[in-house]
């Protein structure tokens, strides 16, 4: 299998989750102008990471390249004892990160596709930074009785782990128990080994 990252992307969070399953894997880090080639376009049409490529099969979106890598490593408990109701647990808190959490970055990172490049901007990035906060307490609050997201380790974590690099760099405060959990990520030997291989430092 091979995965395109960008380092501190979201595609991150698959790279974690390939090393979790202990499969083997080529990793190749791309840059934002490599998404708009032809050549990377040809794979992923909407010029996004992750894609994972297995011999002729191209798969794009990290929810669906969890579940791919997963499928490929069934005793690695990526979701949980495989029951309807952890991986039900599991896909419940992917949902989270990725459809309610991502999002709100997004005004943050591309501000001109969301009103924030013109006379209003100081107001787009402080309503923003504020929806990343309300949308970090869902976690937080999980996070106050639980070592992970789902009651065990999950793609989620992973997912969560590089949304909340992100709340970092941005100056967000994090609560005590996303920052206790930013560091048990951190002393995850695969964690660091996949932040390595994107040169990446930890955060925590
Ligand atoms: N729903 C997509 C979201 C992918 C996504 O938003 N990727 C971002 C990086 S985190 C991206 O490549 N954005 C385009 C850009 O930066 O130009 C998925 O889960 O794969």
């Amino acid at each position: 299998m091979k995965l395109y990252s960008q380092p501190g992307a979201c595609s991150t969070s698959s790279h974690i989750v390939l090393e979790w399953a202990g499969l083997d894997h080529e990793l190749q880090t791309i840059t934002r102008e490599f998404k708009r080639t032809p050549e990377y376009l040809e794979l992923n049409p909407t010029g996004v990471v992750p894609t994972l490529v297995d011999g002729d099969f191209v798969l794009t979106q990290n929810a669906a390249i969890y579940a791919y890598i997963a499928d490929h490593a069934p005793d690695s408990g990526l979701y949980g004892d495989g029951s309807a109701r952890q991986r039900a647990e599991a896909n419940r808190w992917i949902s989270y990160v990725g459809s309610d959490l991502h999002p709100v970055f997004k005004p943050l990172f591309v501000p001109a596709a969301h009103g924030g490049d013109g006379p209003g901007a100081d107001d787009v990035r402080a309503s923003a930074l504020a929806n990343v906060a309300r949308t970090l307490q869902h976690a937080e609050r999980r996070l106050a009785d639980h070592e992970w997201l789902a009651g065990f380790r999950s793609p989620a974590d992973a997912y969560l782990y590089i949304t909340l690099r992100w709340a970092i760099a941005l100056g967000v405060e994090l609560t005590p128990a996303l920052t206790a959990f930013v560091g048990r990520m951190e002393r995850d030997e695969q964690v660091l080994k996949a932040l390595s291989d994107e040169g990446l430092d930890t955060v925590g």
